[in-house]
């Protein structure tokens, strides 16, 4: 049975088996939830990340995709590192960086099952720095996750009370619980 759950919070604090992190491409950490979470987190996770680029990753983490790393400090087994899309200028991007950020959600999640968790805290991907639409990427992210083939507790961590508002919104509107 999969639960989703909207709170209004600092991802970094949440106690979960993993924590979605809204990367740069680098993995070299950023501002926003990404230098919270580093922050919070100490740098055993960046050291990770560095092995990861020396490693697998020569190029960066693409757009969309997801990758673990230890969650070091923090009260979680995991990080997972996905990157949004940023949203494009032009309209006619849209639907094509879309479903990148399903896919940001999609294979965090699954990355997250994969490796055993049982409960997933992730943050609005996109909808900061990214520039995302706040209303959009709250319904990509809410039906992205209901779709989820994972048991479990999915809980959106929004950084603000409006955030959050607009969360519930979308979940009323899809018919999601939350
Ligand atoms: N807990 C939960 N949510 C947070 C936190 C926190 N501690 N801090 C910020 N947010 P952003 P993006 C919210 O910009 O748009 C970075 O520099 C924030 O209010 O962190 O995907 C990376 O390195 C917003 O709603 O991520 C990348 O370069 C949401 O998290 C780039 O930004 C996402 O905002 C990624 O941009």
């Amino acid at each position: 049975m999969l639960r989703i759950e909207l709170v209004t919070g600092d991802i970094t604090v949440q106690r979960v088996d993993a924590i979605v992190n809204a990367a740069y491409s680098s993995l070299l950490g950023g501002g926003g939830v990404d230098g919270a979470i580093h922050a919070a987190g100490g740098p055993e996770i960046l050291a990770e990340c560095r092995r990861l680029r020396a490693t697998a990753l020569p190029g960066g983490l693409p757009t969309g995709e997801a990758v673990a790393t230890t969650a070091g400090r923090l009260h979680a087994r995991w990080v997972i590192h996905t990157v949004g899309p940023v949203w494009p200028d032009e309209g006619a991007e849209a639907d094509a960086r879309r479903r990148l950020l399903a896919a940001a959600y999609r294979n965090s999640i699954g990355l997250a099952a994969s490796l055993g968790a049982a409960s997933v805290a992730l943050p609005a991907v996109s909808a900061g720095v990214y520039g995302w639409p706040a209303t959009d990427a709250a319904r990509v992210a809410l039906s992205t996750a209901a779709d989820a083939p994972a048991p479990g507790l999915i809980r959106f961590v929004l950084f603000s009370p409006a955030m959050r508002d607009v969360f519930a919104e979308a979940a009323a509107a899809l018919g999601i619980d939350e």
